[in-house]
């Protein structure tokens, strides 16, 4: 029997907003319906990926300038998604992505200056149809954000990006809001100060309303026997 073809759900937003626990919320709701769901990152999420991942955020990319970054997130996205997330997604899983292309768009393009045409290019080529079907944009000062990441991270050093100063993750958040606003259709904005638990509440509601996902339930175990 031919699996019904998956759903892709993307999380996008500044430093700390909640988009790594929420991504994981969510995996156990959908997958607490029957649904196998595989839950990932960008960039990384495939071998190839992940090489390029370390080269990007250890800064040896960085004195390339962000032209030279925004192909590297885009070659190892072409990677994630033949490796990992097209497969997925044809044989019926849910995809759960810890950001995708509009982290490009928002910190090569609005923030680094990179031609946005260039980068909606690329985007053509390397995702052509398999765009998300919902992204989940999460927004949070980025004073409290960037609180929570530091305390997440302990004693580690900070990032190549979360090292920037405040002024740029204002410019980031507005950015993504700016995103969301404008691409309502496939976007919704979350507002990620609240208890984690509300916010995980909320997303699971449009998720439902959007996606539907108890119409799926129990399809990929059905599928798979
Ligand atoms: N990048 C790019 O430039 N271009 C691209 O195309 C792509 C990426 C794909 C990836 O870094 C970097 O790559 C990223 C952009 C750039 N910039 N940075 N930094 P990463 O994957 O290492 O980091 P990140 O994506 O920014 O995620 P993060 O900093 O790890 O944060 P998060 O995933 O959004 O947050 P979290 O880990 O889920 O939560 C942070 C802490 O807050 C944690 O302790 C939680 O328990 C806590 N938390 C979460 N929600 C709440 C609520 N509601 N209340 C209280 N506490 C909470």
């Amino acid at each position: 029997m031919r699996a019904m073809r998956g759903r892709f759900i993307t999380f996008e937003g500044g430093e700390g907003t909640g988009k790594s626990s929420h991504a994981s919320l969510l995996a156990r709701r959908l997958e607490a319906l029957g649904i196998e769901v595989v839950l990932t990152r960008e960039p990384g999420g495939s071998t190839g990926a992940e090489i390029i991942r370390h080269v990007i955020l250890s800064g040896a990319a960085k004195p390339f300038g962000p032209a030279a970054e925004a192909i590297l997130f885009a070659a190892a996205r072409d990677d994630h998604l033949n490796q990992t997330i097209r497969p997925a997604l044809a044989r019926g899983a849910w995809v759960i992505c810890d950001r995708f292309t509009d982290s490009t768009v928002v910190y090569q393009g609005i923030l680094g200056g990179v031609d946005l045409n260039l980068i909606k290019a690329i985007e053509r080529i390397v995702v052509g149809d398999d765009k998300p079907d919902l992204t989940i944009v999460l927004d949070v000062p980025p004073e409290l954000g960037l609180q929570r990441a530091a305390s997440r991270r302990g004693t580690g050093a900070a990032d190549r990006f979360e090292a920037e100063a405040i002024q740029y993750h204002t410019k980031l958040r507005e950015a993504f809001r700016a995103l969301a606003a404008k691409d309502r259709g496939r976007c919704v904005l979350i507002d990620t100060t609240l208890p984690r638990e509300q916010v995980a509440d909320g997303i699971w509601n449009e998720v439902q309303s959007r996606l539907t996902p108890q119409k799926y339930r129990g399809t990929f175990r059905e599928a798979a026997s």
